[in-house]
């Protein structure tokens, strides 16, 4: 009989100790956010935090254009601070602000005790710029209950490579990721980067271009030592087909992530900048074909694979597929599925299929201090849904214990992704 049985055969939880008990564990278990747009303060400017950078995540730039008559040529003319100081008196001021997004910087002003209801910002913007980033960063992961948090990094971002080259990013909390959209998704634009850098690929991919490549990717893995490759794909996205991304995918990707033993993240069902004059919160959503994923899982069993895809409609033959496929993590409710009511149809079908075999969510924090109200809410979302799940569990006949929730919890926000990157090993 395991230990784990044993204690729960020894404290069986009923009624609303369940809850209560899941609580408790969701609240003291550090988390592994394995998907941020954080960055390590050795990658300097990269980093993003504060007020101004919270109320102007392009989350809050999409509602702002339909709350006010600005158009986005205007506001994009404006100063950081005066953009800022639009949306707050838009979207928090004139309007009680309880859209998702809206409602998360009001959760960090709590969080940190600042006003929730004034009527600018002067109050937080002194509270953020007397803040010494190097403790600031390990504050926020505290209130965020995040152990640690991964990076996307691009190795052809002129912003950031040169920082890598320079010495990179080593830092406890901070894993990198290497981020590969501008490779795969836009060749056409970026394959004269890598030919600048001596490495010989043609516009075409063709000779030596994919054996090219993997020399490059060799060089970024020793670089940035990252624990899985990255990269979003539109949600036409096929596999196989003629076309330079499916090559690259197949000769060059794949079989690095092979030989680095590094899983491969697919980011499925983007449609790129419908609204353009939006800049980064231009992108849309679109039901992708799963069969090119299928193909994937089936064609690479040698490959490990951690997948989000952003349609709703995308989600339960997703999660059929992670039945079908063991090579293949499910991870995260993405983007414009990180809504309570849509995070909760998605894990309580993944439970109900899965078990505790996948990795619920990721933070996608851009700025470092949403990382707290992301994971806040995670955390009130999960709780009724576990708690449920167990008592369901104990009405056919198998009470649960504390340390029945320490071991699940522990497994969806900290064991799965260790066992599928170095972490684990
Ligand atoms: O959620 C977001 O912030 C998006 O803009 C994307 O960055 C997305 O998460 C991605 O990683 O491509
Ligand atoms: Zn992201």
């Amino acid at each position: 009989m395991s230990s784990i049985h044993s204690h729960a055969e020894a404290a069986p939880l009923e009624g609303a100790a369940i809850l209560k008990t899941v609580e408790e564990v969701l609240a003291a278990t550090p988390f592994i956010d394995m998907h941020t747009h954080t960055f390590a303060s050795s990658l300097g400017a990269l980093g993003l935090w504060g007020i101004d950078e919270l109320v102007t995540y392009h989350y809050c730039e999409a509602e702002l254009f339909r709350s006010s008559e600005v158009k986005p040529e205007q506001y994009w003319a404006l100063s950081k601070q005066e953009k800022a100081d639009l949306i707050w008196k838009t979207l928090f001021v004139d309007h009680p602000p309880v859209s998702e997004a809206t409602r998360g910087v009001v959760a960090v002003l709590r969080a940190f005790g600042l006003p929730t209801q004034s009527v600018d910002l002067r109050a937080a913007r002194a509270f953020f710029a007397a803040q010494p980033i190097e403790s600031h960063i390990p504050n926020v992961f505290r209130l965020a209950g995040i152990s640690e948090a991964v990076m996307t990094n691009d190795p052809l971002d002129p912003a950031e490579a040169p920082l890598w080259k320079a010495g990179g990013a080593k830092h406890p909390q901070f894993h990198a990721v290497l981020r590969l959209d501008r490779i795969l998704n836009k060749w056409a634009e970026h394959w004269q980067a890598l030919a600048a850098q001596g490495y010989e690929v043609d516009e075409r991919c063709s000779g030596k271009s994919t054996a090219e490549v993997r020399r490059f990717l060799a060089r970024w893995v020793k670089r940035m030592d990252p624990v899985y490759m990255a990269c979003s794909l539109p949600d036409t996205f096929q596999f196989p087909e003629n076309s330079v991304r499916a090559k690259l995918l197949k000769e060059a990707v794949l079989p690095a992530c092979r030989e680095f033993d590094l899983p491969m993240s697919l980011m499925i069902g983007v449609r790129y900048l419908v609204n353009p004059a939006l800049r980064l919160a231009g992108d849309a959503v679109g039901r992708a074909d799963l069969r090119a994923l299928e193909n994937i899982l089936r064609e690479f069993p040698e490959n490990r694979f951690l997948v989000s895809v952003l349609s709703r409609e995308n989600q339960h033959e997703l999660t059929v597929y992670a039945r079908k496929f063991s090579n293949i993590m499910l991870f995260g409710c993405w983007w414009f599925l990180n809504n309570p009511s849509i995070v909760e149809e998605i894990t309580r079908e993944r439970l109900e299929m899965l078990g505790t075999t996948f990795i619920p969510q990721h933070s996608d924090a851009r700025i470092l201090e949403q990382t707290i109200y992301k994971w806040r809410n995670t955390r009130r979302t999960m709780a009724p849904i576990l708690a449920n799940a167990y008592r369901l569990l104990a009405e056919d006949g198998r009470p649960v214990g504390r340390t029945d929730i320490e071991h699940d919890v522990t497994r969806l926000f900290r064991g799965n992704f260790e066992r599928w990157t170095k972490l684990g090993r």
